[in-house]
């Protein structure tokens, strides 16, 4: 890449992209937003923004990441819960289910908080005549919007970005006519609020989330506060103007702006959130106070300034990784046509690429070291009660949100999980012992700001969902992983292990000895319904796959850890003779793997779930590098569950078959993810699952896994070392006959660029950032320059591979090539 100087809309600026990858990086435009799955998301980790560019009436709608309904956790709501496990597990070997789900419902506690929206402004822009040459993008190379019309001959142009340095947002309205500029601010809000403007004439949103959600309580409107001790979270947003050459007058809720010919505002906005064990209200963070400080300290610096920090600030970040597939082009169209074209068989590879890009942009923008996790709307939503209430889901999608994050050179954006991990093990503990008398910590299926763990449903939720107990288990895959990728032992040490330990804790406390074999009792299979031999439909069983999978994966992980750190040999041991005490996987009558305790019927044979492939994917159990017969087993499952589903049913897909190391498969499931969903499109399909017009995932509604798990999906297609080798080129789809990815990173903290023709390897180079042994697996032999490594063909393995192991040197560059 080299330095250019380009113009964007009306910014001109100098930065690092040429100009074919900035035309493949841009999602644009000829209609403005029709509603908010058009509009497109902006955001710097803690803010966020939908921009509409709507000539006459623009709407930007703010989040702010940590403005939620709620307050700290009530960690012992329902102290009755204890005295129910042991009857649950009786009624449950004696297969009266239907029993045991109204007995494990008295084991549920409060349902999660909501995420909510920061507020609307509103620019309502006069001009002569109707607007046309519409157009508005978002350049994703850059993190910046913008919109455009015209109007009466006067050209106006928009731009917006929001800064993660100077924590605010910027707006830059222009006329090319002198003069000919004129609009109102308004802003807004669904919930409670008050609005005016302040003698500098900065308009000011001002608002308090409720201290409950619970509609079935507390119908509408909602109460504000339900305890003397905790009133809900206060909000606030301002609009300043930073410059204008026309003239400004402020009523007492609006700014008016007359014959200018540029504006700039600046928007700044902050919640009273002060942690999540303390109250929002009485301990709260004075949040007029942080949105003057960041107003303040922004409006030092000249819109150049704040613009040049933000573009390097997120180009830091975004330019580390760059993928390039049959030298694509984008073709000169807008997003919506694209896709529509796509999905008739039009090949558009740079679609294919953008996809990719536009996960590792979401997660850049809506998940920042010092704040709280993506969502499941990443940091974007508008509705006072979300979908799902935007909360953090543990059966899959947490995770999946941070599928991406180390492949995709972005470790620093996983840091929020990882301090939310450690908030949810502080009340997960709490929850273990007050729901079960156990120790270590317990994680169900939500969580949300407050870092909640307790089995949710309030006493009428499903189990098949509410109960689901072993998020504490999966959530440590991220810990161990987050090591693996990186080779830090100081943080395997301080922080990964003793909350990895206090997760098995809770496996060892929650496993049932039974006919010999280690069993979960209760289990689910998340979300899924089987139909018993008996002819009664179920969704509690006993040690589903899932279950034992996600336990083998913590005691393994346990297990390499202790001897990493050379400590805890006792208890490795202890762990491993548990881990052989699982109750085994067993092949089905179908050659499906069996998800159930034993091989029953699905009630929805295409269920979006595909949980007893967590072996396969997350886990690194199945492979078909380690053992055909399972692999076939999962490969056969996979097969029955079909290619559809919802939008992050389909990413998981990806990942899958592209761990079953078919690249062509993975590909098809790729593909049907980037279809434009079902209220887009009049080409009908089942499920809907795909892309909305600003290709954000469809579930639907929109939920943001889907965009991490596919951009993960490719990452797996190119690169995989799960299994301790680096595995170059594992599942090529076919299609992709030449490209390059650069700066993906595999386990060791080796960092690598891979370059392919006609399917093949041609070179690849591989930075060793720790330094140590890098063991590269092939399906050619390779050579290797600046070592003296040895290459073997290893006849072990039952696909022919290369397997090529040598020692490296940290910050050492290695050039692997061919040998042919
Ligand atoms: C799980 C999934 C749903 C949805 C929700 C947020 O419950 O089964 O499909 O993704 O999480």
């Amino acid at each position: 890449m080299k330095k250019y100087f380009v113009c964007i809309g009306i910014i001109c600026c100098c930065f690092t992209v040429n100009s074919q990858s900035n035309k493949n990086y841009t999602l644009w435009y000829t209609q403005p937003a029709k509603d908010w799955n058009e509009a497109l998301p902006l955001g710097n980790g803690r803010l966020g923004a939908m921009v509409f560019g709507r000539p006459g009436t623009e709407l930007i709608q703010l989040n702010e990441q940590t403005l939620w309904t709620g307050g700290p956790v009530n960690l012992n709501p329902n102290p009755g819960a204890v005295n129910y496990l042991q009857p649950v597990r009786e009624e449950l070997y004696r297969d009266s289910i239907n029993k045991a789900i109204g007995l494990l419902k008295k084991i549920q506690g409060p349902d999660t908080e909501m995420y909510q929206p920061l507020g609307d402004i509103i620019i309502e822009q006069q001009f002569a005549g109707a607007a046309t040459s519409v157009y508005r993008d978002l350049n994703i190379a850059t993190a910046i919007a913008t919109s455009s019309f015209t109007a009466a001959g006067v050209h106006y142009t928009r731009a917006y970005f929001i800064s993660a340095p100077d924590q605010v947002m910027l707006i830059k309205l222009k006329a090319d006519k002198a003069g000919q500029l004129n609009f109102t601010v308004n802003v807004k809000h669904e919930l409670q609020y008050q609005k005016n403007t302040t003698p500098a004439k900065e308009l000011v949103l001002k608002g308090k989330a409720r201290i409950t959600n619970d509609e079935r309580r507390y119908p509408k409107p909602f109460i504000y506060t339900d305890s003397a001790s905790c009133d809900g979270m206060r909000f606030q947003f301002a609009v300043k103007t930073v410059s204008n050459d026309g003239q400004l007058t402020a009523t007492d809720t609006s700014l008016n702006f007359k014959n200018a010919t540029e504006v700039i505002l600046m928007v700044a906005g902050a919640t009273s959130f002060n942690g999540y064990d303390k109250c929002p209200d009485k301990d709260g963070k004075d949040e007029a106070q942080l949105v003057s400080n960041f107003l303040k300290a922004a409006t030092v610096k000249t819109y150049q300034q704040l613009l040049v920090a933000h573009i390097a600030d997120y180009q830091k970040y975004f330019n580390r990784v760059a993928l390039s597939l049959n030298n694509a082009v984008a073709p000169a169209l807008p997003i919506n046509e694209r896709l529509l074209n796509y999905q008739k068989g039009t090949a558009d590879y740079a679609l294919e690429e953008l996809f990719f890009q536009y996960g590792r942009y979401l997660l850049i923008c809506s998940s920042r070291p010092g704040g709280m996790p993506a969502n499941l709307q990443g940091i974007w939503s508008n509705g006072i009660r979300p979908p799902w209430r935007s909360n953090y889901t543990t059966n899959i999608n947490l995770q999946m949100n941070y599928w991406l994050a180390q492949p995709a050179n972005l470790s620093e954006m996983e840091w929020p999980l990882v301090q939310h991990i450690q908030r949810m093990a502080k009340n997960g503990a709490a929850t273990a012992r007050n729901y079960y008398n156990m120790n270590g910590w317990a994680v169900h299926h939500n969580s949300d700001l407050w870092a909640q763990t307790n089995p949710v449903g309030e006493g009428n939720g499903d189990p098949k969902w509410a109960n689901w107990s072993l998020g504490s288990p999966w959530l440590s895959q991220h810990l161990f992983e987050r090591y693996r990728y990186t080779a830090d032992k100081k943080y395997l040490k301080e922080v990964a292990y003793p909350l990895m330990k206090g997760a098995a804790d809770f496996c060892l406390d929650w496993l049932v000895e039974k006919n010999g074999v280690l069993i979960t009792a209760p289990s689910t299979s998340p979300e899924n319904v089987y139909i018993h031999p008996n002819g009664f439909k179920g969704t509690l069983t006993i040690a589903s796959a899932m279950d034992m999978e996600i336990i083998w994966d913590l005691f393994t992980n346990l297990i390499e850890a202790a001897a990493i750190l050379n400590i805890d040999k006792d208890y490795a041991e202890m762990l491993k003779e548990k881990r052989r005490k699982l109750n085994p996987l067993k092949i089905g009558k179908k050659g499906n793997l069996v998800e159930w305790y034993d091989d029953w019927e699905d009630d929805e044979p295409h269920h979006r779930h595909v949980s007893h492939a967590f072996g396969l994917h997350p886990g690194r159990q199945i492979s078909p590098l380690l053992d055909k017969q399972y692999a076939d087993a999962v490969t056969k499952t996979l097969q029955l569950r079909g290619d559809d589903g919802t939008g992050w049913s389909i990413a998981w897909k990806i990942n899958f078959w592209a761990r079953l190391l078919d690249g062509d498969h993975a590909y098809t499931l790729y593909k049907n993810l980037l279809r434009l969903t079902k209220e887009y499109n009049k080409e009908v399909y089942s499920g809907g699952g795909g892309v909305y017009p600003n290709l954000f995932d469809a579930h639907p509604p929109f939920q943001i896994d889907g965009n991490f798990g596919a951009t993960a999906g490719v990452l797996e297609m190119l690169v995989q070392s799960h299994l301790g080798n680096i595995q170059l080129l594992p599942a090529l789809p076919t299609a992709w006959k030449e490209g390059s990815i650069k700066g993906i990173v595999a386990r060791g903290n080796f960092e690598i660029d891979i370059w392919w023709k006609n399917g093949k390897l041609v070179k690849a180079t591989i930075i060793s950032k720790q330094g140590g042994i890098c063991k590269l697996s092939t399906a050619t032999a390779i050579a290797i320059r600046n070592n003296t490594a040895k290459s073997m063909l290893n006849t072990q393995l039952p696909l022919q591979q290369y397997i090529t192991t040598f020692n490296t040197v940290a910050g050492q560059r290695y050039q692997i090539m061919p040998n042919e």
